[in-house]
């Protein structure tokens, strides 16, 4: 037994989804009194993720702060268009390169902890330095049971039975990308997914009671697959309060409580011109007031166009009482704990559906890509929201006004749905607590380092 506690290396992937938990991580275990290296890959793919990693490091000096340059890579050779999979592939053709900065560090590492997209790539690495791995997993369980399941698929039939779920996942929920086995994201996910077994632990952003059935019941008790290592719940991994930005919260603060709309699609979705118009023209017939970040660009250093040039002086002139339209980053974890915020519309990227079930705002769920219908449905069943199914994948059809307009009414109006997100709300705040799936798994982890 050591007397100086462990050290861990902290490795995340590209883009905020990935990159916030693991800041919000390894805020967590600094709390825990650990020791901590945070590698920064570079360059980084958005703004964002340069300006948060600047203000995490500032906040905590005590973290050794490694950067890890990445080999040219020439994203021709990749099918892929989408700069953040094309990262996660440039960081993992890169891997060998890290072994220098993982055998030098002092105190030597504990553990090395990888982002799930990057796993397949740098595990042979630890298991040749005898250096512990964990993965965190940024998304819900129900997804880590998809990973889990997916390279044990030949095809995807109409449904796909991943045992110990009751429900089948209708192929409609399998992002395309995933379902061309030859793209380079299906490649990497059946890559990682196959090789995750070999890891030490997974660590997964989610709590006991809001996924019961894919935590206990599926992952846990080996239904899904044999062989994975320890499945540990440790989330929600909460906002804090380095995170902290500028926002538009005194906005907020002269509106009646619960009367507020939230919007935003995350960091990475670029919504078209014609589909943001229809939500404007939905907002207003919702007849409620809401803050909405406007994104028409998938990576922040490309956005060129302002405000008025996506939504027009008129409609923004039109909504000035009731609305705040943004076209910057905000600090979410700060807009959803306001009390004036009651409603959250949302793709259901991970991180968003973990910060709305922390402050118990209700969710209605519009996935765009990705894991976000698998995410939806967890949303759906927790009766954290509601979903609306017919309305597809953002970009697949477009989601008239008027729709989205009686949708936002029946968000904004349920009582029922804002009594249960109220206990999904509880329930969150008990994981993290003395005696929750958050601290025990976090003790699972400990017992690990220090036997
Ligand atoms: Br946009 C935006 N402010 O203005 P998700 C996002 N966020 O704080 P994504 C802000 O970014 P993936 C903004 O709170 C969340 O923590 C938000 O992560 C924060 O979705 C994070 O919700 C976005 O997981 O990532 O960006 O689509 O595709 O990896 O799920």
């Amino acid at each position: 037994k050591t007397l100086s506690p462990p050290h861990i290396a902290l490795l995340p992937s590209s883009g905020m989804g990935h990159l916030t938990p693991f800041l919000r991580l390894a805020s967590s275990l600094l709390n825990q009194n650990y020791q901590l290296t945070f590698i920064t890959t570079y360059p980084t793919v958005s703004h964002s993720e340069t300006q948060l990693i600047s203000k995490f490091l500032s906040t905590y000096p005590q973290v050794t702060s490694k950067q890890f340059h990445l080999l040219p890579f020439d994203p021709s050779i990749a099918k892929s268009n989408d700069p953040f999979f094309l990262q996660f592939e440039a960081i993992r053709r890169s891997a060998s390169l890290l072994i220098p900065l993982l055998t030098s560090s002092v105190p030597p590492l504990s553990a090395l902890v990888t982002d799930i997209t990057l796993c397949s790539a740098f595990l042979p690495i630890t298991s040749d330095l005898h250096l512990p791995n964990f993965i965190l997993f940024t998304s819900s369980a129900k997804m880590l049971c998809l990973l889990a399941y997916f390279p044990s698929l030949v095809e995807v039939s109409e449904e796909v039975h991943i045992p110990g779920l009751s429900k089948k996942i209708p192929k409609s929920w399998i992002p395309s990308i995933l379902l061309d086995f030859t793209t380079l994201f299906a490649t990497q996910f059946f890559e990682n997914g196959k090789m995750m077994k070999e890891s030490n632990g997974i660590l997964v952003n989610t709590f006991e009671s809001f996924e019961p059935e894919s935590l206990a019941g599926a992952l846990s008790e080996g239904k899904v697959v044999n062989g994975l290592p320890p499945i540990i719940p440790i989330g929600p991994l909460v906002p804090c309060e380095f995170e902290r930005g500028s926002s538009p919260l005194s906005w907020l603060d002269d509106q009646p409580d619960s009367s507020v709309v939230y919007v935003s699609f995350g960091s990475r979705t670029a919504m078209s011109k014609e589909q943001i118009s229809e939500l404007g023209i939905g907002l207003v017939r919702s007849g409620c007031r809401f803050v909405w970040v406007v994104k028409n660009k998938k990576v922040d250093k490309e956005e060129e166009e302002g405000l008025e040039e996506v939504l027009g002086v008129e409609f923004i002139e039109k909504v000035k009482e009731k609305g705040l339209a943004l076209k910057t980053w905000v600090d979410q974890g700060e807009v959803l704990s306001h009390k004036s915020v009651g409603g959250f519309v949302s793709h259901c990227g991970w991180n968003s559906v973990s910060e709305a079930a922390w402050n118990g705002v209700p969710m209605l769920a519009w996935p765009q890509g990705g894991d976000q219908k698998i995410n939806a449905e967890v949303v759906r069943k927790s009766g954290l929201g509601i979903w609306n199914e017919s309305w597809g994948w953002g970009g697949e059809v477009v989601v008239k006004g008027e729709e989205i307009g009686e949708k936002i009414k029946e968000l904004m109006g349920s009582e029922g749905l804002r009594l249960q997100a109220g206990k999904v709300r509880e329930e969150a705040r008990k994981a993290v607590g003395v005696g929750g799936s958050s601290e025990a798994g976090f003790f699972r982890l400990r017992k690990f380092l220090e036997p």
